[in-house]
Order: structure tokens, then C-alpha cells, then sequence
């Protein structure tokens, strides 16, 4: 019951859907890179925590999402709001503090909500998200709307007892919830070995939730594992667990400069040159023939133009006034 791979039952995704999933982790590719520049240029004020590296999960994921189902985010979250539809104007403005981000310029990067795209937040606590996704798909079903919830989180989350409760009450009552594990092989600075015993995927087995594991640098893997499990969640058997494996090629946050202490420079360099997730569409696209060197080309061009003006929109925008410190302000 709990692993379950029906690769070979796959459809093959169209090549416009491959060339939007291409463009879309460019996206978040570039806005990440971004951050980091306005960050070491100190434009923007505390940290953030860069998703590059692991594009094709979000990617993968949102894009077998409609528009108003629902997911819930991390401390690691811009790739998925992006993913999820994003603005990236109003998110950098929300990192700048400027009044036009998605929080009033009052929340920064751990906190950006998009309710217009079903984003439901990123969530500073780790596993903080897992009550909320499942509480979202109960709404869902109790309300009879086919939406689905998808609930982002690291491996660390394994270590909370949070998931568990949760995971047992979805699948008591079979809700439509998708709880995707981003197995970026750290907590912060310790190997995942040091901290998950046993097997990751004998965890939703216990509670008899189906589980799967999936190349996460490999979009069109991620992908077809995600069509399949968002349609049987939406058939009314949830809940699912996708194990993505992947890897964060920047710090655990922009300011952690010199991981050589917990990882080896090696390991970085083997990951962005061997598995690095655009690459790895790009060529395969190229070699399939279904895209020219020169068209992929083009989007990066595009997608760095489109990052270049919304950091623009941020960093002329306006902070808000001192008459709003007290707004929103609930206890
Ligand atoms: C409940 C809780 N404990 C500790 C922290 C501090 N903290 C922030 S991120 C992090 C590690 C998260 O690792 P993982 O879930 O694997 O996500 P990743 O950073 O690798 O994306 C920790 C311990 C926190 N934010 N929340």
C-alpha cells in the first residue's frame, strides 16, 4: 500500500506545458538570485532563504494545480508563491518592506499569503503549514469543492509530531491533501541522516498514506507523480506523500556564506553541474528536438528582463507611513 509507482501509466506532458515549466523555474531561478543581490547590497532588510537548486518541485507540483487549489508553504517559500502564480513585483516589494507588497511591506519573506492564487502562506515554524493544508482540505471536502491542498515542507518537519496527528486524521477521513516532503538533505547545518531515523517513506505507511519517492531535480518526473496523485485526490482518495529529493545549492539562509564546516564544496559543485533541474529540461528538450538552443535562450532573456523590472517596481516603491505601524494588529 505504500509505494506506489505507476511511471509507466504516465502520459507524456505537451511541450507547451514543458516550455511553461521551463520558464517558470527560470523565474524563481532569477528572483532568487535577485534576493540575494539586493541582500548583499543591503536594499533589503533581514534574511531570506533561496529555493535555487530545487525548482522542478514546485514547478512540477503547481503546475498539475488549478489556479484556486490550495498549498502551503515554508520558511523556503518564494519558489512556491511563484510558482503558484506570484507576483514577483509584489513580492519584492513585501521584502523591501514597501507598502505595495503582499503584506504591506509588514511580513517579508517568511510570510508572503497570495489568497488570489490559493497560496495560504509561507510559515516561519517548521511543519507550521501541516494543520493548515489539512484543515483546508477538510473545508474542501466538507464544502464539496474538488479543491485540493498541497502542503510543501522540509525533512525537517519529519522531526515534528505535528505531521503525524495530521497525516492520521487524513487518512481516517480520506482528505484531499498532498503532503510533499523537499528532502534537501540539511537542517539547516546537519545532514538529514544525523536526524530521520529509519525509512522516510515507512512514515506515511504507518498511517496507510500512499507514498512515493521522486527525482525532485527532474520537473517532468515530479510532474507525472503529481498529475497522478492530484487526480486521485480529487476522485476522494487522499491523501497522498511525494518523497521530492533535491538539493539547496545556496546557504540554509543568504547570510550562510561558508557551509564548508557541514558540506563539502565538492558535493555543491557535483549537484549544479550533474542535476542542476533547468539543465537537465533544457537538454532533454533540445535533444527531443522539441526546442531550439536559441528559443530556451530567449525565455531566460525574457524571464531576466521581466526580474529586472519588478525589482525596479520594489525599489522605487514606497515604505509605509508611520500612521500604519499599529494596523493589522490583532493582540
Ligand atoms: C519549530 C521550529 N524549530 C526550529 C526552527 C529553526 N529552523 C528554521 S529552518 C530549520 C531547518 C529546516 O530544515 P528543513 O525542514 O529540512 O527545511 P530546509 O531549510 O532544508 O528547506 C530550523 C531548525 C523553526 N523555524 N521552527
Amino acid at each position: 500500500m505504500s509505494v506506489a509507482h505507476h511511471a509507466e501509466s504516465d502520459r507524456p506532458i505537451a511541450t507547451d506545458k514543458l516550455l511553461r515549466m521551463y520558464r517558470q523555474m527560470w523565474t524563481i531561478r532569477l528572483f532568487e538570485e535577485k534576493v540575494n543581490d539586493l541582500y548583499t547590497r543591503a536594499l533589503m532588510p533581514g534574511l531570506a532563504h533561496l529555493y535555487i537548486g530545487e525548482e522542478a518541485v514546485a514547478v512540477g507540483i503547481c503546475e498539475a494545480l488549478q489556479s484556486d487549489d490550495y498549498i502551503t508553504s515554508t520558511h523556503r517559500g518564494h519558489g512556491h508563491c511563484l510558482a503558484k502564480g506570484g507576483e514577483p513585483s509584489l513580492m519584492f516589494a513585501e521584502l523591501l518592506g514597501k507598502e505595495t507588497g503582499y503584506c504591506r511591506g509588514k511580513g517579508g519573506s517568511m510570510h508572503i499569503a497570495d489568497p488570489a492564487t490559493g497560496n495560504l502562506g509561507a510559515n516561519a515554524i517548521v511543519a507550521g503549514s501541516v494543520g493548515i493544508a489539512t484543515g483546508a482540505a477538510f473545508s474542501s471536502q466538507q464544502l464539496g469543492s474538488k479543491k485540493v491542498a498541497v502542503c510543501f515542507f522540509g525533512e525537517g518537519a519529519l522531526g515534528q509530531g505535528s505531521l503525524y496527528e495530521v497525516m492520521n486524521l487524513a487518512r481516517l477521513w480520506q482528505l484531499p491533501v498532498l503532503y510533499v516532503c523537499e528532502n534537501n538533505l540539511y537542517n539547516e547545518y546537519t545532514h538529514y541522516s544525523e536526524t530521520t531515523a529509519g525509512d522516510i517513506l515507512a512514515r506515511p505507511a504507518a498511517f496507510g498514506v500512499p507514498a512515493e519517492s521522486v527525482d525532485g531535480q527532474d520537473v517532468r518526473a515530479v510532474h507525472q507523480a503529481a498529475t497522478r496523485w492530484v487526480g486521485e485526490l480529487r476522485e476522494g482518495n487522499g491523501p497522498a506523500f511525494l518523497l521530492c529529493n533535491t538539493y539547496r545549492y545556496r546557504g540554509h539562509h543568504v547570510g550562510d556564506v561558508n557551509r564548508e564546516y557541514y558540506r563539502p564544496k565538492q558535493e555543491e559543485q557535483r549537484w549544479m553541474s550533474e542535476r542542476d533541474p533547468i539543465q537537465v529540461l533544457g537538454n532533454w528538450l533540445i535533444e527531443g528536438r522539441l526546442a531550439a538552443k536559441a528559443e530556451l535562450d530567449q525565455v531566460r532573456a525574457e524571464v531576466a528582463a521581466a526580474i529586472e523590472q519588478a525589482a525596479e517596481f520594489a525599489l522605487k516603491a514606497p515604505y509605509p507611513g508611520v500612521d500604519q505601524v499599529e494596523d493589522d494588529i490583532y493582540a
